[in-house]
């Protein structure tokens, strides 16, 4: 009877739960199949926890991240002195030297590194490391104990199951030849090895390198034999990508050849290698910057296998749940996912129809090193893990609780029997408290964590967390009509979005985009990084931190016009902390006042130039998060915000480059240098976006001083400077100049798209005041060409809109939202690929849509400025504008039918439809109806 009455009442709130979200159905990714690779796998988070589900059935994995767990530590990472080479590298600049100025700059401008650890000493013992078992290059040694690996792996022998390991590490195999091979010369092709290699034939050392080349090594005559021969690689892999990578090109295989014969008669040597680890602790590499770090995995063992056709798992995104369902042996189970943000957990509900059936283990592993498992009680597993090289240390707790059946916990391993139901419940957390200080205890976190939920039922945490995840969510929905394909599994209507049909898949992709923000970006939480808070590996792509050219803003985009507001908060937490660490950056790199941000940042706020100097030294990575500060206030008009939190950040910025703008001798205008034009070109004096990026910070500086009525002096001064910056410039092809100097190459096809800034995220270029310019940037747009990595596509959508081609914007769309087959596109859980995953691109991609429907940059707000004819029958409700507006629209056949507006500050507003402006004052809290033409009703 109590089932019943449980059953009936969450039949009730899932119908309450419909009722909120009319779009419910069409909301969901859903399979088929379980996912087989992460990045078919399922994401749900709460800003902190992330988690990715597989969703298997015979073995379910559970890959999670806590937000805070990143290599490295709390340190300084400016350059002392760096200022005293400032005008020499300018001068060097001036004078046509870039070369030279980018050696100076590589030897004395660049941010501080990580401390290196005595690699010669290492690389002395392991060489010198004496096996039990004799000699490892000796033909006649024994490696019948060894465990195999494939070789090579162009991706390093990470992405084959070894995630983590570097270190010293020997690799043989052998190959039979011909008789007529003895006492030839011959040649060994391994191509690339990571990263330094000694590698023997029959005992030989035949070749050393340490360095990318490839390595072609020769054999002397006299080595090769008739029949079985022994090749033996000491490989010496320092950090992230290990092993005999061979070549990327599949075709191309490693091996073994006659000097005679030559490459033509290769014999290949691909194929599983046997292994052994001499030494996995290699010294510390030194870093410029920190990489975010995957915490673990929940793995639950099932011992049975579901009925042919009744696998599902899928991903609700209207209430942040993920469920897998099947039947086995006629028997239902069920199991639903959620990461919550009230009670800080992970859950997952396991159920199943025929009571006393629910039979599996649980377990945890995790990918670091330095980690270990334990039984903490008889329900309880926990996981506690240090990184390597790092002051991070991170502690998981695992609790399971049941309805009928027994548990035990054996070897470190939950075994749950006979049970009805089972609540899994995972908390994690880390020792870090804020970018300067790692004084938390994991420990007690995690216990207090658990303890606060471990009375809480299923029904009352998942209560919990919808209407939380709800107050977010359904701020704004959003329908677009027309043939559809949403009775599909999720990778079949991916598969066929580009071929034209399913509208409503643009509107689960923008929905999902805004799903993902809310999940790894709640308020309180760090920023969304590269990989949003989902990361399953020890070297991520570009360390998956925060680049700050374009993709950390990207992941914002949506956060405003697509009724996110609060998600922008934990961008604005970390502006607040890059403008401390970026003063002290400012002061000992340009000894200018105020604070600068190069192209990248991580957990602990670095603000120094990284990497190579040509395109590390980028200085206004502040000037666009000021953007960010200014642009909430444009949509919210929260004077409060502004005077307390944005303003005092944005007049830093802009005291920063008040200092560092110079005179350029030939123009006489003020520009920037050096920098560079994302990523590329080298370091240059002037880069337009440059100039557009610190005209945008100066100019909303000037309205904010005015709005506050405060630092009369600055404004001033910010006014004369402003029209002293060197303007945008049209150049010899029609296109808009992306440098100072006229030196465009019409067959560039670069990613970055850099100097269109000033036409989205920026505003100084659009059709009403620049018409010129506007055409020029789109000349430029037409000449770089539509192929790109995902998040280039993903601007290149949002440039489309703002040029008022919806068609071409969809274009792009469609080519982002395509399988993945090598270059960019969506994989199968509509992450988007760069490749590889990178998550700005789902996010620049949802404000695309958003981009097509409303824009709001040039004092109007235009309706359906863009609207694309694949989407020509929707609605949109909850689209906001600057000026602070809500909007609620509805278009038939490309037209305006209704649309009403919601006032939330009383500014007055400025409307414009197929050609029709109207301007009327509105009161706070005020709601406003039109029809299609503007007229009131
Ligand atoms: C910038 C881009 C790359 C990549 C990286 C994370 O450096 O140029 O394409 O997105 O950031």
């Amino acid at each position: 009877m109590l089932r019943k009455i449980k059953l009936f009442l969450s039949l009730i709130f899932v119908a309450s739960v419909l009722t909120v979200n009319a779009q419910d159905k069409p909301l969901s990714l859903w399979y088929t199949k379980p996912a087989e690779k992460w990045t078919d796998a399922l994401p749900l988070g709460n800003g902190r926890l992330g988690a990715m589900v597989f969703g298997g059935v015979e073995k379910e994995r559970i890959q999670f991240n806590e937000e805070t767990l990143w290599t490295g530590e709390p340190r300084d990472y400016t350059r002392p002195g760096a200022a005293k080479y400032l005008d020499t590298i300018r001068q060097l600049i001036f004078a046509g030297k870039q070369k030279e100025a980018e050696q100076l700059a590589g030897e004395k401008f660049m941010g501080m590194r990580s401390d290196e650890g005595n690699r010669d000493a290492w690389i002395k013992t392991v060489t010198s490391t004496k096996l039990p078992a004799g000699d490892p290059a000796a033909p006649g040694f024994n490696d019948a104990s060894w465990k195999t690996m494939p070789v090579p792996s162009y991706e390093g022998w990470e992405a084959a199951g070894f995630e983590g390991l570097d270190g010293a590490i020997w690799m043989r195999r052998t190959i039979n030849l011909p008789a007529d091979w003895q006492n030839k010369e011959a040649v060994l092709d391994l191509n690339r090895v990571r990263d330094l290699d000694y590698t023997y034939v029959n005992g030989k050392l035949i070749g050393t390198t340490n360095s990318t080349d490839p390595r072609k090594y020769n054999i002397p005559a006299d080595v090769l034999r008739a029949g079985r021969n022994t090749i033996a690689v000491l490989v010496l892999n320092f950090f992230d990508k290990g092993g005999i990578a061979g070549y990327k090109d599949t075709t191309r295989h490693i091996g073994i050849y006659t000097k005679e014969t030559g490459e033509k008669a290769k014999l290949s040597l691909n194929g599983n290698w046997k292994y052994y680890v001499v030494n996995d602790d290699p010294p510390p590499v030194p870093r410029y910057q920190a990489d975010y770090q995957p915490f673990g995995d929940l793995w639950l063992e099932f011992s049975h296998k579901p009925d042919e056709g009744t696998y599902r798992r899928s991903l609700n995104i209207s209430n942040a749940e993920a469920v897998t369902s099947y039947t086995s042996n006629g028997v239902a189970y069920t199991r639903k996912y959620l990461v919550s943000q009230p009670d800080q957990a992970m859950f997952i509900q396991l159920e199943t129809n025929s009571p006393g059936q629910l039979n599996f283990t649980a377990s945890l592993s995790s990918p670091h090193k330095l980690s270990s498992v334990k039984t903490k009680d008889g329900h309880t597993l926990s996981l506690s893990l240090k990184v390597k090289n790092g002051a991070l240390k991170g502690e998981a707790l695992l609790y399971v609780e049941l309805k009928g059946g027994t548990v035990q916990i054996k070897d470190n391993k939950i075994e749950v029997k006979n049970a009805d139901e089972a609540v899994l419940s995972l908390v994690a957390a880390t020792n870090y408290k804020n970018f300067k200080d790692v004084s938390g205890n994991p420990v007690a976190s995690t216990n207090a964590q658990l303890n606060a939920i471990k009375a809480k039922k299923f029904e009352q945490v998942r209560e919990a967390h919808v209407k939380e995840y709800q107050k977010y969510f359904d701020t704004f929905s959003i329908l677009f009509q027309g043939s559809s394909r949403e009775d599909l599994p999720t990778d079949e209507r991916l598969a066929k979005f580009s071929s034209g049909g399913d509208p409503s898949f643009a509107a689960l992709y923008l929905q999902y985009g805004r799903y993902l923000l809310i999940s790894s970006s709640r308020p309180g939480t760090r920023p969304a990084n590269l990989q949003g808070i989902w990361n399953d590996l020890l070297a991520p792509p570009w360390g998956s931190k925060y680049t700050t050219n374009i993709n950390a803003e990207m992941n914002y985009w949506p956060a405003e016009l697509l009724n996110l507001s609060p998600m922008h908060q934990p961008l604005f937490d970390m502006i607040g902390e890059l403008s401390q660490t970026g003063k002290q950056t400012a002061k000992a790199h340009y000894n200018s006042p105020g604070w600068v941000l190069h192209h990248n940042t991580d957990l602990w706020r670095g603000t120094a130039p990284i990497n190579a100097s040509n395109h590390g030294i980028w200085v206004t990575g502040a000037a666009w998060l000021c953007q960010h500060l200014w642009e909430h206030y444009q949509f919210s008009q929260d004077v409060f915000f502004l005077r307390n939190k944005a303003y005092p950040i944005m007049k830093e910025a802009a005291l920063f480059f008040n200092s560092f703008l110079i005179k350029d001798p030939v123009s006489g205008y003020l520009i920037s240098t050096p920098s560079n034009s994302p990523e590329q070109g080298g370091l240059v004096a002037g880069p337009t976006m440059d100039h557009q990026l610190i005209r945008d910070l100066f100019s909303n500086v000037i309205s904010a001083s005015e709005i506050l009525n405060v630092d009369k002096a600055f404004h001033d001064t910010l006014k004369i400077k402003y029209t002293q910056i060197a303007p945008n410039k049209i150049g010899k092809y029609g296109q808009l100049q992306e440098w100072l100097q006229d030196k465009d190459d019409t067959s560039n096809k670069h990613r970055h798209v850099s100097h269109l800034w000033g036409v989205h995220p920026g505003s100084e270029i659009n059709w009403v005041q620049t018409p010129e310019l506007m055409n020029a940037a789109r000349q430029s747009l037409i000449y770089r060409g539509d192929e790109a990595t995902g998040w280039s596509l993903g601007w290149k959508i949002n440039l489309w809109a703002r040029f008022k081609d919806g068609d071409h914007s969809f274009k792009l769309l469609q080519m982002l939202l395509s399988p993945v087959k090598g270059g960019a596109g969506s994989y199968l859980n509509l992450f988007d690929a760069h490749p590889p995953f990178q998550i700005d691109g789902n996010f620049g991609g949802a404000a695309g849509i958003g981009e097509m429907l409303l824009q709001s940059h040039t004092g109007f707000i235009d309706l359906l400025p863009a609207l694309p004819l694949a989407l020509f029958n929707g609605e949109v409700n909850g689209i906001r504008a600057r000026g602070g507006f809500e909007l609620k629209m509805k278009w038939k056949n490309g037209k305006l039918q209704q649309v009403e507006l919601r006032s939330t500050a009383g500014k007055t507003c400025k409307l414009r439809y197929g050609g029709k402006e109207i301007s009327f004052p509105t009161e706070a809290g005020g709601i406003y109806r039109f029809d299609g033409n503007l007229e009131k009703k």
